[in-house]
């Protein structure tokens, strides 16, 4: 016969918040970009990761976070960031998942369009409180830089490696940028009509401005990045209508945006380390 013990299983304790400041954060990293790194490395230095997404393991995390991720053709920038901002986010204690939104064909390029989509697809996982918009080639320098939102939309590229760290212009938004669901919505998005290169940060300034938001930074010494060395892309030429569009932002933004992203999803993929959505987002008109 079997000893009965009075020992109940253990019930799972509701965990606590997270402490508003990470213990695990570390400061200013020493990058490394080896070119013999591969994917399996980066999937067993992250066996915490699936399909993407983390959330600490002790504590309950104080912001759920989408990274969001434009791209074609940049396999080796994608897995240096990989590589980098898995442990990065970690150490920040964020629930948080990886979204690769892709770009089908050979059409030009259109960053903000993507990023629309990944805002709209990411939001059919689970309610995301925080989106961070994110270039693949830009790695983060110091962990004290926060991946989390704001009262105030967040610009988290003060500087980086190429412009001696220095923030580029006044009202420079490009790069990697945070706000909240809500933030994000009231602006209607990015707008979809800037395909190539350039422009589409300042449109989204402007979006931010007119709704009477103020853009907010961290300390300079913090937001700093590596912007792994690329040539421009073919497919990604410079935007010759962009000033014409720029000006046009306050009059179409309530009606070129979120509300007007029409696109087809081709595939959805769940390796590991990131969420890919395949999508066809049409052609310049
Ligand atoms: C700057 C901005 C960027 C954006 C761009 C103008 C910084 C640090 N970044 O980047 O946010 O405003 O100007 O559009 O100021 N991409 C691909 N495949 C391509 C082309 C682009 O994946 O063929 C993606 C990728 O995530 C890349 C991003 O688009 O990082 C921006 O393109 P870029 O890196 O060529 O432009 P860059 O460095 O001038
Ligand atoms: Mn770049």
């Amino acid at each position: 016969t079997q000893v009965l013990s009075n020992h109940l299983p253990d019930t799972p304790q509701p965990k606590e918040s997270c402490p508003e400041t990470s213990p695990l954060l570390q400061g200013a990293l020493n990058l490394t970009f080896e070119d013999s790194l591969t994917i399996k490395d980066v999937e067993s230095e992250n066996i915490c990761v699936s399909e993407g997404q983390y959330s600490p393991p002790d504590c309950l995390a104080q912001q759920k976070v989408a990274i969001l991720i434009p791209h074609r053709n940049r396999e080796r920038h994608l897995l240096y960031l990989l590589r980098h901002l898995h442990p990065f986010l970690q150490r920040q204690q964020l629930h948080y998942g990886i979204y690769v939104i892709h770009q089908a064909g050979e059409a030009t390029f259109n960053r903000a369009k993507l990023l629309n989509v990944g805002y709209l697809e990411a939001l059919k996982d689970l309610d995301w409180d925080c989106f961070v918009f994110h270039d693949v080639d830009l790695v983060p320098e110091n962990d004290h830089n926060l991946y989390s939102c704001a009262k105030q939309p967040r610009h988290l590229v003060v500087g980086r490696n190429a412009t001696g760290y220095k923030l580029r212009y006044n009202g420079y938004f490009g790069g990697v940028t945070a706000m909240t669901r809500e933030q994000f919505h009231k602006v209607n998005g990015f707008s979809n009509t800037y395909w190539g290169w350039g422009g589409e940060d300042d449109d989204l300034r402007i979006r931010v401005e007119l709704q009477h938001m103020t853009i907010i930074r961290p300390p300079p010494l913090v937001a700093r990045y590596t912007m792994v060395f690329h040539q421009r892309d073919s497919g990604n030429g410079v935007n010759k209508d962009r000033m014409v569009l720029l000006g046009r932002t306050r009059r179409v933004w309530s009606k070129d945006g979120l509300n007007s992203c029409t696109y087809t999803k081709l595939s959805v993929d769940r390796p590991q380390l990131y969420m890919n959505v395949t999508v066809d987002i049409g052609e310049p008109i």
